[in-house]
């Protein structure tokens, strides 16, 4: 049976996903993002969209990962590597890989840094602050640049829709507010870590535009 959404589950895999040498493991990435999806499905059904778009991208990665390639896609960084030296990647304009494991983690990445702007905004908000105003806020600041004027709209649509901050303290599930507030602080460095890794490498190979 599928485990309840747990702040502390979203912790634990994106730890995991950090190896010694500062490589982004690419099967615990994705698992943190899984467990981000149960929970945003937990919020409604206006969040579909959202969340269909996030699993297609997980899958495509997952795919990548169980395929006679696999182990080429363990970290992000061998998956770089090796979809660069075989020329697996679009890199002006879809064309013959629309779908490279680079360009669908990329999506994901800048996804991240939405949930970074975010979550920081939640650990430090106070009583009156809004969940709708501070999702927004963050996603004006990362996602919103990548996106068409459609989805820009739609989404400001959806984040209307989130529950307030009580209620969304609640659904987290890691114990009373001053909890959650600690996990969001022993979370975010480790957000802020992978997020950054991932930003240089890609920054490093001139990947961040990748169509
Ligand atoms: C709780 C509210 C969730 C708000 C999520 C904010 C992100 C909005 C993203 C809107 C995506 C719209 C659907 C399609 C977009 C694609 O065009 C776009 C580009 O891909 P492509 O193939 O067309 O080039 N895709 C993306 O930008 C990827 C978006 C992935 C979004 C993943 C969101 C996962 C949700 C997370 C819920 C987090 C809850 C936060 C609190 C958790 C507490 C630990």
């Amino acid at each position: 049976m599928a485990e309840c959404f747990s702040l502390q589950n979203v912790l634990e895999t994106f730890k995991s996903s950090l190896s010694d040498n500062k490589e982004v493991y690419i099967k615990y990435y994705i698992a943190g993002w899984r467990e981000l999806v149960s929970f945003m499905n937990s919020l409604g059904t206006v969040f579909s969209f959202i969340s269909k778009d996030a699993v297609n991208k997980i899958q495509i990665l997952e795919n990548f990962l169980a395929s006679e390639n696999g182990s080429h896609y363990l970290t992000i960084q061998s998956m770089l590597k090796f979809e660069l030296d075989n020329e697996l990647v679009d890199l002006t304009k879809r064309a013959n890989h629309p779908e490279s494991g680079c360009r669908t983690l990329l999506r994901l990445h800048r996804a991240l840094l939405w949930l970074e702007l975010f979550l920081e905004r939640l650990r430090t908000s106070t009583e009156e602050s809004k969940t709708s105003v501070m999702c927004s806020e963050a996603y004006n600041e990362s996602l919103a640049r990548h996106h068409a004027w459609i989805i820009r709209k739609a989404t400001g649509v959806a984040f209307c829709a989130l529950p307030g901050r009580d209620a969304f303290f609640e659904v987290m599930n890691a114990g009373s507010h001053e909890e959650v507030v600690n996990l969001l602080g022993e979370a975010l460095p480790l957000i802020s870590e992978v997020y950054q890794i991932t930003e240089d490498l890609y920054a490093k190979n001139n990947l961040l535009e990748l169509p």
